[in-house]
């Protein structure tokens, strides 16, 4: 095994974006001219790059670029803005500025994240530093919410210890907080911070990460942050409400190309056990692994995922060994049983209620069918507790006290909000990325036709009278995999307008990703497929056994247990 680093700067064999990270006087660039350029709504090319350090994305209207184009115009450029918020949880009073910053900027409308957060869409350049400034009012913020850093820590929004759950929240805030970049561009450019020089950037150094970094933390049985996704994966160990420690996994990702076998989803692997008090450095550590061994130079292969299979569990466990100068200890038993969201009203140990509600393609604007933006604002008018985001694109309205419970369900149905009561398991259990308009990446839709086809979808499920039994159902415009389509018992991965691959064999807790099944079909195609094999799982399945480990037993995909799994020939 090479135990040489491939990733001190060298100009000559990086990529592009490294050149940009080093020059870039620790994010900054040119950042500040580019706002005040009032020609044009786009920034320069390199501060494109460089903003996504600070939470935002420039992106245009995909649906007016043909329009704009024969109208000579430039494209409509407009920023995503994606807050930074650990654990998914915001108080009320946060809410209400956060709903207010999109009603005035942001076309009244609110992104759930399928990593716990919020995000504003078509904010102007004109705009965005005042709505980057509102947000931080809030005392919430957006740095590292996207670029070659740690992102947003994610941590199971509730279950019924609340006081687990308090201590396992703290720790996706404190490992949030450790891996903050240390530089005061954020402060400087978005918020008139004094401008202080940034001698170093003590964890990340000038070039950062070779590429985004993701953790999530998850307390068995519940498995709904899908932490097999994840660069590192922290599974709380614990014996009733105290925490024992964490088994630690790395290398989980679902980023691929269509058609190219050296890109590949990966279901994160455990490589042992870690103390609390030790878990900061470990995670630390693990992220100084990949800063130092990560593939700088072909930035498709730079996950963490690459740099493990690359550097072979082993061999990366020994590199990591070195770093922390003692070995982790043995990994220690869990089980998940749980991938996805729980709705409704629940009451937790201390004697407050939750309420998860079921929001539609995680998509908070009103419409004909509900109107979510209004009655979830109308709900922290009245609310003092918080607001969770689900890592599945849904929302908790989380402590509240008995005394409020009627008056937040009065509102939750005067609105036409879900809670997750009427619909069918596989449709709660889908989850589709934002693809069109705004994603620029995106081949096909998915939020805005997810829920069309579950419609007849279910109409499947109904005519077999499975229609009671959860499938994992994911859609993503492309391979790229922001819905985690490859964790999916039912896959579905666009390829072009209209058309998706189908992938199959995704295990029911989230630990095994599936496998092709169909390549490049359309609507009819996708139900022709599926019709039969829902008849056989209706007649042929064994006792408890779920869709995705029945496709597998059946022979109608192979299981995946590697990279190679999952390019090689499927049988069926
Ligand atoms: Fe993602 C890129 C949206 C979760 C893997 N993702 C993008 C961009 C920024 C497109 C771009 O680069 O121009 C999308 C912006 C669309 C828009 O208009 O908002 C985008 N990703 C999203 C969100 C909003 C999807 C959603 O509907 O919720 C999710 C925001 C999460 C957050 O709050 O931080 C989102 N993205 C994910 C996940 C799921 C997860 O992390 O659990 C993944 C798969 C896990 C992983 O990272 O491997 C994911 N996004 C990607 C990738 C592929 C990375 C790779 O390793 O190859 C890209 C493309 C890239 O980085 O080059 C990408
Ligand atoms: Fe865009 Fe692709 Fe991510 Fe969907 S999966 S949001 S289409 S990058």
């Amino acid at each position: 095994m090479s135990k040489v680093k491939p990733t001190e700067y060298d100009p000559k064999r990086h990529s592009e974006v490294e050149t940009i990270k080093v020059n870039s006087n620790y994010l900054r660039g040119t950042l500040e001219e580019s706002l005040k350029a009032e020609v044009t709504g786009a920034i320069a090319d390199d501060d494109q790059m460089l903003i996504k350090f600070h939470g935002s994305y420039m992106q245009d209207d995909r649906d007016l670029r043909a329009e704009r184009r024969k109208q000579k115009l430039e494209p409509l450029y407009s920023f995503m803005i994606r807050a930074r918020l650990p654990g998914g949880v915001a108080t009320s009073d946060q809410y209400k500025v956060l709903s207010d910053i999109a009603q005035q900027y942001g076309h009244s409308s609110l992104r759930l994240t399928t990593r716990q957060t919020f995000q504003w869409h078509g904010i102007f350049k004109r705009d965005l530093k005042n709505t980057i400034a509102g947000i931080n009012k809030a005392l919430v913020d957006s740095i590292a919410a996207c670029g070659d850093v740690n992102r947003n820590v994610m941590a199971n929004p509730l279950y019924e210890t609340s006081k687990l759950q308090a201590e396992v929240y703290e720790w996706s805030k404190k490992i949030s907080e450790h891996l903050l970049p240390n530089t005061n561009a954020y402060h400087e450019i978005w918020l008139d911070g004094e401008k202080v020089e940034t001698t170093e950037e003590p964890i990340y150094g000038k070039t950062y990460l070779p590429r985004k970094f993701k953790i999530a933390i998850a307390v068995p049985p519940y498995n709904d942050v899908d932490i097999y996704a994840n660069d590192i994966g922290l599974v709380a160990i614990a014996e009733g409400d105290k925490l024992l420690g964490f088994n630690i996994l790395v290398g989980g990702g679902m980023g691929s190309s269509h058609n190219d076998p050296e890109t590949y989803p990966r279901a994160a692997t455990v490589i042992g056990f870690s103390k609390p008090k030790d878990a900061l450095s470990v995670v630390e550590n693990i992220l100084k692994v990949q800063r130092d061994y990560g593939n700088r130079e072909v930035r498709k292969l730079a996950r963490l995922k690459y740099t493990v299979d690359r550097l072979t569990e082993t061999g990366f466990k020994e590199i990591l060994t070195e770093y922390l100068g003692y070995e982790l200890e043995e990994e220690r038993p869990f089980k998940f049983d749980h991938n996805g969201d729980r709705f409704g009203w629940i009451k937790t140990d201390d004697g407050q209620w939750h309420l998860t509600l079921y929001i539609h393609s995680g998509r908070i604007k009103d419409s004909d069918e509900s109107r979510v933006f209004s009655g979830l604002r109308a709900i922290a008018n009245i609310h003092d507790g918080e607001f969770r985001c689900s890592p599945n694109q849904n929302i908790i309205i989380s402590n509240v006290s008995d005394s409020n419970k009627d008056k937040v369900q009065r509102i939750v149905d005067e609105h036409g909000i879900s809670i997750g009561q009427t619909e069918t398991p596989t449709r709660l259990n889908s989850l589709a990325c934002v693809a069109f308009p705004t994603c620029a990446l995106a081949m096909a839709e998915a939020e805005r036709y997810l829920p069309r086809l579950m419609d007849k979808i279910e109409e499947q499920l109904e005519k077999y009278s499975i229609e009671d039994i959860p499938i994992n159902v994911r859609m993503t415009g492309c391979p790229n995999g922001c819905a985690r389509p490859y964790l999916g018992e039912i896959g579905f991965v666009g390829k072009a307008p209209g058309k998706y691959n189908l992938y199959l064999g995704a295990s029911h807790q989230g630990d095994r990703v599936n496998k092709l099944y169909r390549e490049n079909i359309n609507e009819n195609q996708i139900l022709e497929e599926l019709e039969p094999i829902f008849e056989s799982y209706a007649s042929g399945r064994n006792k408890g056994e779920f869709f995705g480990d029945f496709v597998i037993r059946q022979g109608y995909v192979n299981a995946v247990q590697s990279g190679e799994d999952f390019h090689s020939k499927r049988s069926g």
